[in-house]
């Protein structure tokens, strides 16, 4: 059982978790967030993997398939995005997809073993009539026994009860850096703006997904930064996606240099570590990483990955190489 109780630490949200092993949600310091993230490799991934092992089976990975239902032309500014109209990346805006061709690809991601489905629409904030039929797509998604998932941009009151009425299982709302380094990526929306829509997605009773980038230019700081924000949430979002920067032609952060990959499996180490029963997500960046960094991943504590070749405008390993490298590493797909 999860119960919400008053929490004198919290500053934006005053609820805390207690489970029923009576563990009060800890609160972190970014300096303690830091203080992980500068650990001996070894010792952080030996921690990492002992809070990972006392909540999951560690040979188990979920597949989640995206899709983006409504692609590009996005008012928004943010840096990282192929998908903004302002950027010219080459990417094309569509209209929002029928629910015919939709089913199509949500059957094809179930066949291929996917069971979470995630739905993505360019958009700053969908409109009343852009919810009404985005929630049309849910049931049908829900309906074929999959977990849904949408990713809109920012809702306003009710949109997340329509959705949740719908049958929607999590929203993906993502916080995508640390609040002292948010304003040098995207300057159209705030901080605040996400976390209002984490708490109407929350209060509607939809499970909360909620992650972000790394490898932007952002200090290891702002990395502990950004998880602290995301572990003290309250409670902390079921699903933690950590995307590493897809640099895009055309985009702001086209030319960003690479992030080392040891630095991107110590986050998904410390987000593991500060949010004990979450999936953590090893998002963006799967095609450009390598079979060893993602097996360090898996070691760190993610069990979760999109699955599927594409995500939503860019590349993602291909299905048989996301198979395979389970079978190399002795994993399976969580059921
Ligand atoms: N428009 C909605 C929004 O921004 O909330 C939903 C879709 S948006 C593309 C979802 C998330 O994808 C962003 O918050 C960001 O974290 C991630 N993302 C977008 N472009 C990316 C890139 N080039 N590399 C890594 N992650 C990216
Ligand atoms: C998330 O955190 N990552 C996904 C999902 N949520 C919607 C999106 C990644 C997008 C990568 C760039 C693209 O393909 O356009
Ligand atoms: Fe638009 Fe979302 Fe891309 Fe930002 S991340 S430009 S809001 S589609």
């Amino acid at each position: 059982m999860t119960r919400l109780i008053e929490h004198p630490l919290t500053h934006h949200i005053k609820t805390t978790r207690l489970t029923d092993a009576d563990s009060i949600q800890k609160r972190w310091s970014v300096d303690a967030i830091e203080a992980l993230f500068n650990l001996p490799f070894p010792e952080l991934m030996h921690q990492a993997q002992q809070v990972h092992r006392a909540h999951f089976d560690l040979t188990r990975v979920e597949f989640a398939t995206l899709l983006s239902v409504k692609t590009g032309g996005c008012p928004e500014d943010c840096n990282y995005c192929p998908q903004a109209a302002r950027f010219d990346t080459g990417v094309e805006a569509t209209k929002l997809m029928e629910p015919d061709a939709v089913l199509e690809v949500a059957k094809r991601a179930k066949a291929a073993g996917a069971t979470r489905f995630c739905m993505g629409a360019a958009w700053r904030s969908p409109k009343d009539r852009d919810i009404e039929r985005v929630a049309e797509l849910v049931r049908i998604v829900k309906a074929l026994g999959l977990e849904t998932c949408a990713t809109l941009g920012m809702l306003e009151d009710g949109h997340a009860q329509t959705l949740q009425s719908a049958g929607l299982d999590y929203y993906n709302h993502n916080l995508d850096s640390a609040p002292d380094f948010y304003g040098d990526i995207i300057t159209t929306r705030d901080y605040q703006d996400r976390l209002d829509t984490l708490t109407r997605v929350r209060s509607a009773g939809v499970k909360v997904c909620c992650g972000g980038i790394v490898g932007m230019g952002e200090t290891r700081r702002q990395r502990a930064g950004l998880v602290a924000e995301l572990a003290n949430l309250a409670p902390y979002p079921e699903s933690v996606p950590i995307n590493n920067l897809v640099k895009v032609e055309g985009t702001p952060l086209a030319t960003q240099a690479d992030l080392d990959p040891f630095e991107f499996v110590r986050t998904i180490a410390v987000a593991r570590i500060t949010m004990p029963t979450a999936k953590v997500r090893l998002s963006a960046g799967r095609q450009q990483m390598g079979d060893a960094v993602q097996a360090l991943c898996f070691l760190a504590g993610a069990n979760s990955i999109f699955y599927g070749d594409k995500l939503l405008t860019t590349g993602n390993p291909d299905t048989n190489a996301d198979l395979e490298l389970l079978t190399r590493l002795g994993m399976h797909r969580s059921a």
